[in-house]
Formats: C-alpha cells, structure tokens, sequence
C-alpha cells in the first residue's frame, strides 16, 4: 500500500498506457492503432461509452484506460491448441481472471464434451451443428437464455435478437440488467425516455454540473476533458460519493501534462462524502433547500410537471435532522450545494453505478429527476439528465432490440419486417436467468460476449446455475471464468474484435455504436485478424440461426450476414430514429438520434414530466456491520483485470482489500494490512469471502468497499433493486471476522 494519488492523469498516465500497450502488442503496431482510436474513419474504442467531440478531434481522442482495452483485445498473444491440452479446466478454473486472460486471444472453436476434463478442437459446423440440436430438443423455446454483454455492434445485437425471436423466446438478459437499467428505468416514468437528455456541447454551456456516484478519472478518463473545458469556463463542479476519488479532485491532462507539469486543475468545487447509499436523503435535502429559499421555477412546474404539490407535501415531513444522519453530510455542505444549484441557470446532474446498484436505485435517480424538474433542468441547452454508461455499445444494443421486455411497438415491426410472429411474453433478466437455471427451468445458456459468471452477483450460487444446464457456450475474444464453470458440454466461438478488419462476402465491412448521447458513428478495425479460423459476431449468428432453423425461416442470413449496409437497412425500417442509416453514419462523426426530452418534450401518458415520492431507504445495520459498495479499481475493465495495482488509491500488488474508515477499524480492534474475512448477511442467509486485507481510507463511517469481481461472491443474488430488478452491489451488508489461520501443524 503507497500513498493515495493527489491527481488523475499527468505523465503517470503516459508512461502507464506506453507500457502496458507495448508489452502486449509492440511499440509500433500498438501506436498506429493508438493513432486510429476514436477518429472519424476509425476504431470506436471498446472501452467506455464517453462521446468524442462532434466536430474536432484532437489526434490523441484516447485514455490511459482506452489505450489498455485496446490493447488487451489487439495483444499479440495467442492461445494455441497445446495449451488446451496442458491445461484441465479444472487446473484453469483455479486461474484468477487475470492470468486467464493474459493468455492471449482465443483461436478456435473449442469444445468440452460431457465429463471430459479438456476443452478439445471442434469445427464451426459442427459446433453449430450441436448447438442446433439442444436447442431444438428443448420441451419450448423459453427454456434456452440468449446472454448479450455491451461490446456487442448493433448489427451483430440486432441480428442476434432476430434469431431469439425467431426461435422463440425474449429471454435476451444482457449488461445493462446490472448497469444502467435503474436509469432506464427511472428516466422512462419521469421523463418519458430511458436515456440521458445532454449532448457533449452541453457541457460547454453548463453553469454546474454534479457528479454522483460515478469515479470518472478511472472509468471515464475523456469526461475528465469535458469537466476540465467546463471548469475553465467558470462552471461549478459538485463531487458526491463517499470517496475522494483521483481525477474528481484534481486532474492533469495527459496530453497536457508535459506542457504544464503543475499539479494540474482543482476539479471540483465542492466534495460531498456522502454515505453510500445516502443519496435519497442528500438529494431530498438539496430540493428542501431549493424550496426553502424559494427557487424553484413556478412556470415550468405549472406548465410542464404533474405532482409537484404530493412531492412537496411529503418532503414537509422529512426533516433535516433525517437527512443529515442518513446522507451523512453536515447541514451547511448541503446548504453550499443548494446555493450552486439555484444560482446556476443550466445544470447537468452525471451518475453510474454508485446510483444504479441499490435497492432503491429507481429512487436515487428519481430524486435527482425531482431536484432538476424543481428548476426546470431537463430539455434545455446546457442542461439536462446524463446517466454516464458503461460498455461502449451497451445504450445501442438496447435500442436495436436486446431486451427481454421489448414494447409491443418493437414486435409489430419486427414480426412485419421479417414476416413472422414474434414472441410476446416478457423474458428472464439477468436475475431471472440465474434464478431460472438454478432451478432447472432453463437448460442452454448462450452468451455473445461479456462473462456472466464473474459479473453476476452470487458467484456460486451463478455456477452452479450455469452447472445444471444441458450447455453452456460463449462467443469470446479472451479467456475467462464462465468457460470454465460449464454446463454438461460447454463450447468457446471465438470472434473477431472491433479493431481487427472484417471482410465479408460483399467487401470490407464497418459496425456502428451509440455512445452515451446518443450518437450513432461506424467503427471499422484496421489490424488483422488475431486467427484465420475467427468468425465475426453477425457471422456467428447467421450461422447459428441457419443450423437451428434449417428450412423454417423467414430470414436469408447469408444475405445479411454477407453485407451488413442490409442489417442496417432492416434497423431503419424496424427502429424509429434510423431514417437514411447508411449513408448518415458514413458521414463524419455519425448522426444523433431523436430524443424528445432533450428537446423539452416528455413522451410520458400525459405529456408532462412527473415528480415521484420515495421513502428514505432503511438502514438496518447491526453492531459490527458495514455496507459495502463493490467498485473498479484504476486496472481494470469490469472483469478484464489488468494488473493487482490501483494507483489513484495507493493500491499495489493486491486486489483483496477492503477498505474501511481508521475509527471503525480502531474499533472493531482490527489494524491495517490485517487479514479478514468478510461475512455478508440478507434475509438470515450468510456469504463469506476468505482473506481481505484490511486498508484504511478517507471513507465514511459505517461503510465499506471491495473490488469488483473478487467480492461478487458476497453480493446475494436475491438483493436487487425494485422496478429494474439491478442487483444491489454497492449495498451489500457485511461483518467482519478475523481470518482464522490455517492449522501449521
Ligand atoms: N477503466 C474502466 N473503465 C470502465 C469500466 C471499467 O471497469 N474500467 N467499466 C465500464 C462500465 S461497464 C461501467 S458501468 C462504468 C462504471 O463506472 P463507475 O460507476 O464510475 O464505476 P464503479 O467503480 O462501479 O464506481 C462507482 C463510483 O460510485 C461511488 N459510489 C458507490 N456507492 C455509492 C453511493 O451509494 N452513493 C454515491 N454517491 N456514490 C457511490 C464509488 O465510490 C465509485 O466512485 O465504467 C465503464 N468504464
Ligand atoms: N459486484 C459488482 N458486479 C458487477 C458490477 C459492479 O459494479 N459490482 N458492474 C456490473 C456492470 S456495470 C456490468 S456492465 C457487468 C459487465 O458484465 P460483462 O459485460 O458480462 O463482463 P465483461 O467483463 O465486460 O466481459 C468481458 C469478456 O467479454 C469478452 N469480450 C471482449 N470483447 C469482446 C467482443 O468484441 N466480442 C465478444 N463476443 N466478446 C468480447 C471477453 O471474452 C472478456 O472476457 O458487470 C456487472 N457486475
Ligand atoms: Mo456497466
């Protein structure tokens, strides 16, 4: 453990990406690819889902972290046929995810036969040909789930949903079931969309813009440019999270750093540590403030909201008291916080997953919608609703249609489109899905990307779920754990990455994205191939849906499949908002689609936006008990760890750490470094995780925080969020036990 950085970015950031990139792909390759990241014509990074600049772009339109999924996807290291013969799964499933993949990209389709102890070579048609056959054996459509995680293109995801529904099933879980869906959730029944209302210009306009709930400087490295211009413009930047996270507090940009080699910009101008999960309470405090210095906007209440009077007579009986003890922030902070929020004429409210994943996440972001709607925020220039994402592709994957709860709008087109009868009954979430093979009722489980075991809650209790089915098959460009936890036979289809070059029957082909905004852009890889034998994601469908359907279809796949401008032809007859796909996105940046909050209309039943009530959560923490969050550390993307450091928090050589304040330490008699075990508590069920260091942080009392995905195994898969079903990962009830040494003699 070292010091806790004082700022983001700077040349540490430099002489981190150089390494790291040359390491796995050499000094020259992984510069040219560098180079094309990000530019109009090039690779959209498979990294987050911040925008780049409508109009400029500077050549270096990538991050530390950008530069590093990159590169881990584009490494020059192969998984070859021996190495599957060396190791037995079982040796494999003991790997952490790290060494896993930092073997290398995957090269071809393997196969594990029933009890067989090695994954061993299997061709595409017959692999194709196996899958076909579970599915088609199964008693009905609804016993196969169809797993989507979001680097998947729109064209691969829109393919993708056809097949399911043509075989039959909305069981589409995807990412977003554990991500942003509280976001949807919660925007689609307050302002009539389930996405943010703000456009990167936005944050030029702003006055101020609050941060909650999100550590941009590790997960979102290009917003910190956004805030830095923003801040140079005079606006006001609001921090709130429990942590002082790195590049919230300051920053140095890289490409800057060589020229100022200062201690960087002083980002934000007010620190609100909030406890975790304390956010109803200090969002309903700042709208009490609004209120009680009378600055809400009356006109655009009136005339544009429904439910404001039910929202201000129940905000009369919580009291200050309350909201100070639950937020754990002092009166006159909140105080401070209020008066940016009414002096400024046009603010933006950011959130990511220290919002979404608590049971009363749909309250957490309501309550901002409450606070906006107060002063009319929402549907004009320089203000507005900004739920960052996650997956640079996972806002796009839910508009062209991977959704296991798809409107019946969706379906009718669809059905029309494709002559046929879509399924109409709602499908398993992620939740669900575990819940529903666990039980035996679900027997396949498909996966196009992403590794549901080790980002699902209850790790487990996820593998034995994922035991019990007939098969389990992932397509994949790395190696990881929900390989290795299988069904009786388990397959491995790996595929082509966003940066390498895709040649179809018609040509060259490019794939499109929507990024956080809403900007639809084409992406097209510039490397080889990782592998001859690799298939492209929209390849392996068709293929799949050719070998399950045989003559039973509707669809010509090869057609698609062979010329993806026809996918997108088909997305712009199917989704609205795509008019005249092909040639928009082949202009320079691509084009923004329609989104009527942020032009100031809520497509809501009566056309105004609404004000919600929420209850203040209840906390019921014991003597000796924490809640405890489950975030990312700087060296990772999701389940991708890079390295065992997180630098920004003075980490290194170790991810099992749990971090709690110097008091609660002292008094629960514990000391730095010491080993722990942690004990998670829900509804009299327990969950332990063996062997946590204790490290002391600028934390608040009461909490606690571990790193995604060692802690998963902790989160209950039954603790989830109301309306969005997302699992509850950053309320997680815990205590601590000394780790029992194991016997020496
Ligand atoms: N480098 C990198 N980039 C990524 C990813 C990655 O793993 N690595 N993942 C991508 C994905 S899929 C996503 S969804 C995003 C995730 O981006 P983030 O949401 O920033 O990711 P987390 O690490 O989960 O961080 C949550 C933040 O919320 C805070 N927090 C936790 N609980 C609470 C709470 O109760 N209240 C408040 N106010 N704050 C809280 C934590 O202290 C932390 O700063 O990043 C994307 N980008
Ligand atoms: N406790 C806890 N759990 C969490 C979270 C948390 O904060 N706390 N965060 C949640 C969130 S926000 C998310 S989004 C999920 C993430 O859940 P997932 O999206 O399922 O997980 P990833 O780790 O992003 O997936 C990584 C794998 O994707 C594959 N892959 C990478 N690129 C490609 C590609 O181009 N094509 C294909 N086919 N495969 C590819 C690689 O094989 C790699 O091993 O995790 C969730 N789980
Ligand atoms: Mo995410």
């Amino acid at each position: 453990m070292s010091e806790r950085a004082k700022a983001a970015g700077g040349i540490p950031a430099i002489i981190e990406t150089v390494k790291f990139v040359s390491s796995e792909m050499g000094l020259g390759r992984g510069a040219r690819t560098l180079l094309k990241l990000n530019q109009t014509g090039g690779v959209d990074c498979p990294g987050c889902a911040w925008p780049e600049p409508d109009r400029e772009r500077s050549r270096f339109e990538f991050c530390e972290n950008g530069a590093k999924h990159v590169a881990y996807e584009a490494t020059s290291k192969r998984i070859s046929l021996d190495f599957f013969q060396h190791w037995s799964v079982a040796d494999l499933a003991a790997k952490p995810d790290q060494w896993l993949g930092a073997q290398g990209r995957l090269t071809q389709p393997m196969l594990l036969r029933r009890d067989a102890t090695h994954y061993e070579p299997i061709s595409w048609d017959n692999a194709f040909e196996l899958i076909a056959g579970e599915l088609n054996s199964l008693n009905y459509p609804d016993q196969a789930i169809f797993y989507t995680s979001g680097r998947t293109s729109n064209e691969a995801a829109f393919l993708y949903q056809l097949f399911v529904r043509q075989f039959g099933t909305n069981n589409l879980p995807d990412c977003s079931n554990m991500c942003h869906e509280s976001s949807g959730a919660a925007l689609s029944e307050t302002i009539g969309i389930g996405k943010g209302t703000v456009t990167l210009e936005d944050f030029d306009l702003a006055e101020a813009i609050f941060v909650i709930g999100q550590n941009p400087g590790t997960n979102h490295p290009r917003m910190l440019t956004s805030l830095q211009r923003a801040k140079r413009n005079g606006c006001k930047l609001v921090h709130i999270n429990p942590l002082p996270e790195a590049g919230m507090t300051r920053f140095k940009h890289p490409q800057e750093a060589l020229r100022l080699l200062g201690s960087g910009t002083e980002m934000a101008d007010l620190f609100l540590q909030v406890r975790i999960n304390g956010d109803v309470a200090l969002l309903k405090g700042l709208s009490k403030a609004v209120l009680e210095r009378d600055a809400q906007d009356r006109t655009f209440i009136n005339d544009r909201t429904i439910g404001f009077k039910e929202f201000r007579d129940a905000l009369q009986h919580v009291s200050w008291e309350e909201i100070v003890v639950q937020a754990g922030v002092a009166k006159d902070k909140l105080r401070k916080a209020a008066e940016i929020f009414c002096t400024s004429n046009r603010t933006i409210f950011c959130w990511a997953m220290g919002l979404t994943q608590h049971h009363n996440a749909v309250a957490n972001i309501q309550e901002i919608v409450n606070l906006m709607l107060l002063r009319g925020q929402i549907g004009k220039p320089g203000a507005g609703m900004c739920p960052v994402r996650g997956h640079s592709n996972v806002q796009g994957d839910r508009t062209v249609g991977i959704w296991e709860r798809p409107t019946a709008a969706f379906l009718d087109r669809l059905g029309t489109e494709f002559n046929f009868e879509p399924p109409r009954e709602h499908g398993l979430d992620t939740v669900k899905s575990i819940q529903a093979m666990h039980a035996g009722q679900a027997k396949v489980f498909f996966a196009l990307g992403g590794n549901f075991l080790s980002a699902t809650p209850d790790t487990e209790f996820t593998a034995a779920a994922l035991r019990r089915c007939r098969l389990t098959a992932h397509v994949s460009t790395k190696l990881n754990h929900s390989h290795l936890f299988t069904g009786d036979r388990a397959l491995i289809l790996p595929c082509l990455g966003r940066t390498e070059i895709d040649v179809q029957t018609s040509g060259p082909q490019f794939v499109t994205t929507e990024n956080s905004m809403g900007v639809v852009q084409s992406s097209s890889g510039t490397l080889e191939a990782a592998a001859p034998e690799l298939l492209s994601e929209p390849q392996i469908v068709a293929r799949l849906a050719k070998a399950t359907f045989e003559h039973r279809t509707t669809v010509d796949w090869d057609q698609l499949a062979g010329n993806y401008d026809l996918i997108r032809d088909a997305i712009e007859r199917v989704v609205p908002g795509f008019e005249n796909y092909n040639a928009r996105v082949r202009e320079p940046g691509g084009f923004y689609l329609p989104n009527a909050a942020r032009d100031g209309v809520f497509m809501t039943p009566s056309g105004k936006a609404v004000f919600t009530v929420h209850p203040l959560p209840k906390h019921k923490l014991e003597l000796g008990q924490y809640l405890m969050m489950t975030i990312r550390s700087h060296d990772q993307f999701n389940t991708s760890v890079y390295s065992q450091n997180d630098r920004y928090r003075g980490i290194s050589n170790t991810r099992q750490v749990v971090f709690l304040n110097r008091k609660d330490i002292e008094l629960a008699g514990l000391h730095a470094r010491q080993l722990v075990d942690l004990v998670s508590h829900f509804n009299g069920e327990e969950r332990v995780a063996r062997r946590f260091a204790v490290v002391p942080y600028d934390i608040p009392r009461g909490c606690a925080a571990t790193y995604f995905p060692e802690a998963n195994v902790l989160v209950p898969v039954g603790s989830v969020a109301e309306k969005s079903n997302t699992p509850a990962s950053k309320s997680v009830v815990i205590s601590i036990r000394a780790t029992e040494e194991p016997n020496q003699s």
